[in-house]
Order: C-alpha cells, then sequence, then structure tokens
C-alpha cells in the first residue's frame, strides 16, 4: 500500500477514535442533548469503503453517522458543532448526532428511523439513472435493519431497475440489547441479497484494508451499470448502543476477544510492519488529530445558537382542518 492512502486510514480512524471519546466526554457534561450513538471498533468500515468511493458520489447512513459525516468531507468542527445545537453546525443546529446533513459534500443524513436510509438511497439512486449519471449512492444500515419491510421493498425495485446503489451493512451482532442469532432467521445479512437477484459478500469488517478492496470491487460493479451491490462488514461496537446504554448484556470475554481485533490498533500495527508508516508517521498523525478535535469542541462551545427556531419549519396551516389540530 502506499505510503500516502496509509497515512489517510491512520488519519481517518485516528480522528475517528479520538472524536468520539470527545463527544462522549462532552456528553457526560451536558453540552450534547438527545441521543447520542458512538461508533468505537467500527471504524474500519466506514474509513474503508468511503475511499474505495469517488468524489461526487452520494452517502445515506444512519444515526450512528459521526465518522461517516467526517469521512465524506463535513469538517469535525462542523459536527461537533451540529452535536451542541449550533448555528454554524452542519445542519445548521437543527438536527443534532442523529440528522447531520451536508448536501454540498452530498452527505445525505443521518436518519433516526430504522430502515428509513433504504428507500432514500433508492430515490436517489433512481433519479442518477433517469439523468445517466456516472455516480452512485452508498446506503449503509445496521444489521437490525435488515429485519425491516424497507429493506426488502427497497432491493426488489433497486435490483429491478438496476439502481447504481451500493448496500453496505454495519454488522455489530446487536441491534440495541439484542443478538443477532435472536432477531435474524438468517444471520448471514449478505445472504438476503440473493432472494432478490443482487450479488454480495461479507467481509472482515475489523480489517481496514480488506473493507477498501472488498468495497472497490463493489463500486466497480454498481458504477457500470450492473445494479445494485451488498456487502456485510462483520463488525463490533466497542461501547452501548447510545450513551443511554452500558452494554452489559454483553460478556467480559466477548469484550475482550473483540478488543484484541480492535481495527485502529490492527491497522497502525500492520502499517508499521510493512513499512506503510513509520513510528514518527503515527505520532506525527496522532498529534495532529488531537489539536483537530480540541479545535473541534472550542468551535462548537464558542459559536452561538440558531437565532430563529422556526425558519426551515414546515407545519400545515390549522384551518385547512377547520381550525383542529
Ligand atoms: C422503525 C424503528 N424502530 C425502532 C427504532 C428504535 N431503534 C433505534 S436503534 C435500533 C437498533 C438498530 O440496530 P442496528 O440496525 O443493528 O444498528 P446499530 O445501532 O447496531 O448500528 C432500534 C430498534 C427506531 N429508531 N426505528
Ligand atoms: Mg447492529
Amino acid at each position: 500500500m502506499q505510503h500516502k492512502l496509509a497515512r489517510q486510514f491512520f488519519y481517518d480512524m485516528t480522528l475517528a477514535r479520538q472524536f468520539e471519546q470527545a463527544a462522549a466526554e462532552q456528553y457526560t457534561q451536558g453540552k450534547i442533548g438527545g441521543f447520542l450513538h458512538l461508533y468505537p471498533g467500527e471504524e474500519a468500515v466506514a474509513v474503508g469503503s468511503l475511499h474505495a468511493a469517488e468524489a461526487g458520489d452520494y452517502v445515506v447512513s444512519t444515526y450512528r453517522e459521526h465518522v461517516h459525516a467526517m469521512v465524506w468531507g463535513v469538517s469535525p468542527s462542523a459536527v461537533m458543532a451540529e452535536l451542541f445545537g449550533r448555528a454554524t453546525g452542519c445542519s445548521g443546529g437543527y438536527g443534532g448526532s442523529m440528522h447531520l446533513y451536508d448536501v454540498s459534500r452530498r452527505f445525505l443524513g443521518g436518519y433516526a428511523i430504522v430502515g428509513e436510509t433504504f428507500a432514500i438511497a433508492a430515490g436517489v439512486g433512481y433519479w442518477l439513472r433517469l439523468n445517466d449519471s456516472t455516480h452512485i449512492v452508498i446506503c449503509y444500515f445496521g444489521d437490525g435493519a435488515a429485519n425491516q419491510g424497507t429493506f426488502h421493498e427497497t432491493l426488489n425495485m433497486a435490483s429491478l431497475w438496476k439502481l447504481p446503489v451500493l448496500f453496505v451493512c454495519e454488522n455489530n451482532r446487536y441491534q440495541i440489547g439484542t443478538e443477532i442469532h435472536r432477531h435474524s432467521a438468517v444471520p448471514d445479512i449478505y445472504r438476503h441479497a440473493s432472494a432478490y437477484g443482487i450479488d454480495g459478500r461479507q467481509v472482515d469488517g475489523m480489517d481496514v484494508v480488506a473493507v477498501y478492496e472488498a468495497t472497490r470491487s463493489a463500486v466497480q460493479h454498481v458504477r457500470s451499470g450492473n445494479g445494485p451491490y451488498l456487502i456485510e462488514c462483520e463488525t463490533y461496537r466497542y461501547r452501548g448502543h447510545s450513551m443511554a446504554d452500558s452494554g452489559a448484556y454483553r460478556s467480559a470475554l466477548e469484550l475482550a476477544e473483540l478488543r484484541a481485533r480492535d481495527p485502529l490498533a490492527l491497522f497502525r500495527e500492520r502499517a508499521l510492519t510493512q513499512e506503510w508508516l513509520n513510528e514518527s508517521d503515527c505520532q506525527e498523525v496522532e498529534k495532529a488529530v488531537e489539536g483537530v478535535v480540541v479545535d473541534a469542541v472550542r468551535f462548537a462551545d464558542e459559536s452561538p445558537p440558531p437565532t430563529d427556531l422556526s425558519k426551515d419549519v414546515y407545519a400545515v396551516p390549522l384551518d385547512l382542518y377547520g381550525g383542529r389540530p
């Protein structure tokens, strides 16, 4: 692997880890309202897959999307400010953690409803096809979302219409506290794709290089007009489902086994062994990222809240219903 790409992978995964750690600290200080779903353990998925896409492609994600937004070019400061509900946030402070959005980056959210992303990705894919575009949509979803009706309806239509959508499953084994073998009759999520004539594969989601390589060939398949593709990344989240969840339903042994496969530590070690990076490159990145995260928190802290909360909020006039709410 080239030094430049290895450095980018290491930078993005380090930023992902440190940013989420800072978000957790800010949440406990009461600076972030609502729910907060963090990504540690899953970094290789967003980083490996998004680096296989091209500028101009569209990204649709879930409520666990801070890292996808940043890797796709939304600045850490604009993301942190959004978590704080500040006017300088990427959604103007109206959305918060689960509703990051930046149309200029073609980052189309951030959705709180499980399974909501599928139909949105299909809509964008349909529009791209109608316009003979060479761009594609990358649609992230969790293992739990694969049991929603929208997953099956969307896969069916996306296959029929050969939509340019790459579905990326972040299979972290849990839907909140319910383990996959209790919520999925067929726990290998990639196998669901075959029911709709869509090709799919499973990949080690703790290995950023493996995710990158698998996504590169999947992207090529989708971009060449062959219709959708589904990649299932086997990954793990080290924290609870959200800041409101301790994750106590998992055994210490399970956690220790998965911590031993930490995607960030694994990549650091491999990059040093393969001489893609040296120790001082890694330390330089770690130091630089520390500064970026401190700056993002300071920027969010010093930013004002939105001035007009009713702006861009649409409501049906009450008189449409004879004045009844
Ligand atoms: C339609 C719907 N049902 C239930 C919920 C509550 N809920 C929020 S997250 C979640 C679990 C989803 O798990 P998964 O898709 O595996 O994603 P992960 O959180 O593991 O990344 C549920 C059930 C919701 N947000 N939307
Ligand atoms: Mg899950």
